[in-house]
């Protein structure tokens, strides 16, 4: 796992705080993304720093994206703590920027599915996960 990176970004020291902060060991490799031609190219169509290339070759890009994919990789400090999880069942609550209104996010879904659950006697959990979001939906067996 590489990261491309400058010391005067914030964006990259964001990123370097979060790989310090959660143990992480990450190739660091300096770039400068002033010339138009510049090395970040060719990962990441925006040129932008920072960007992290994974052993497989994929590269992430925008610090947010990459922040929350460096949290699920390690449980280790966890940057969104086990007992806030259940804050994405708000209602209205949107936790990334990136899903607003326009993508068709209204932090309605969650509370919803929850009330369902619950009108049904069943419970809807957020779970500890490595890989993306996971929830865990229980109901009750119907009486014949
Ligand atoms: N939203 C991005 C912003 C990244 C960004 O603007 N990086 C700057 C350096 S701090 C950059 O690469 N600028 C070069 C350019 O825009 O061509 C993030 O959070 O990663």
């Amino acid at each position: 796992m590489k990261l491309l990176a400058s010391p005067l970004s914030p964006y990259t020291r964001k990123v370097r705080i979060v790989l310090a902060e959660k143990r992480i060991e990450c190739e660091l490799e300096m770039v400068d993304v002033a010339p138009a031609e510049n090395p970040v190219n060719r990962y990441n169509p925006l040129g932008k720093i920072p960007t992290l290339v994974l052993d497989d070759g994929t590269a992430l890009y925008d610090s947010r994206v990459i922040v929350e994919f460096l949290d699920n990789v390690s449980p280790f400090s966890r940057l969104i703590p086990d007992d806030k999880r259940d804050r994405v069942f708000g209602r209205l609550v949107r936790l990334q920027q990136a899903r607003d209104r326009d993508s068709g996010g209204a932090g309605l879904g969650l509370p919803l599915a929850r009330a369902l659950a619950r009108a049904h006697g069943g419970e809807l959990v957020a779970e500890p996960s490595t890989a993306g979001a996971r929830f865990r939906l229980t109901l009750p067996v119907a009486e014949a």
